[in-house]
């Protein structure tokens, strides 16, 4: 049984996001009210079909796939850049690895008790973001 991310979640803290957002070559203007932004993820699974809302007061970015196929991405509204993304489980973990651009690029979902996990990789940073149920 994979583990079941639906829901709506509310960012509670983050770690080196900007980090994350440098390596991504966000502007220092975007970066200062990035990081100020509490987003809230809706999340909607069904068997291997996922979609994940993110949304915030600043920019709002959505997301659609299935486990295993490759999609492009286009990253709109963050860093812009296309990618080729693609979604494989890894034991009870959502992983995406983004090709493109950047290197080591990609992220995780996990699901720990009432917290959902995000980390975020981009060449060699590394940001984690904690959600609680809303
Ligand atoms: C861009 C980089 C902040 C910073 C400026 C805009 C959308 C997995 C995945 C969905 C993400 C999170 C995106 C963080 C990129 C920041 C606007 C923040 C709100 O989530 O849930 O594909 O990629």
């Amino acid at each position: 049984m994979p583990a079941d991310f639906n829901g709506t979640w509310n960012l509670v803290r983050s770690e080196n996001f900007e980090g994350y957002m440098l390596a991504l070559g966000i502007d220092f203007a975007t970066r200062k009210i990035a990081k100020m932004l509490k987003p809230q993820k809706v999340i909607k699974q069904e068997g291997d079909s996922f979609t994940i809302s993110t949304t915030s007061t600043f920019r709002n970015y959505f997301v659609q796939f299935k486990i295993g196929e490759e999609f492009e991405e286009d990253n709109k509204g963050l860093d812009n850049r296309k990618c080729k993304s693609v979604v494989t489980w890894d034991n009870e973990k959502l992983v995406c690895v983004q090709t493109g651009e950047k290197k080591n690029r990609g992220w995780t979902h996990w699901v720990e008790g009432d917290e959902l996990y995000l980390e975020l990789r981009c060449e060699g940073e590394v940001s984690t973001q904690v959600f609680k149920r809303a």
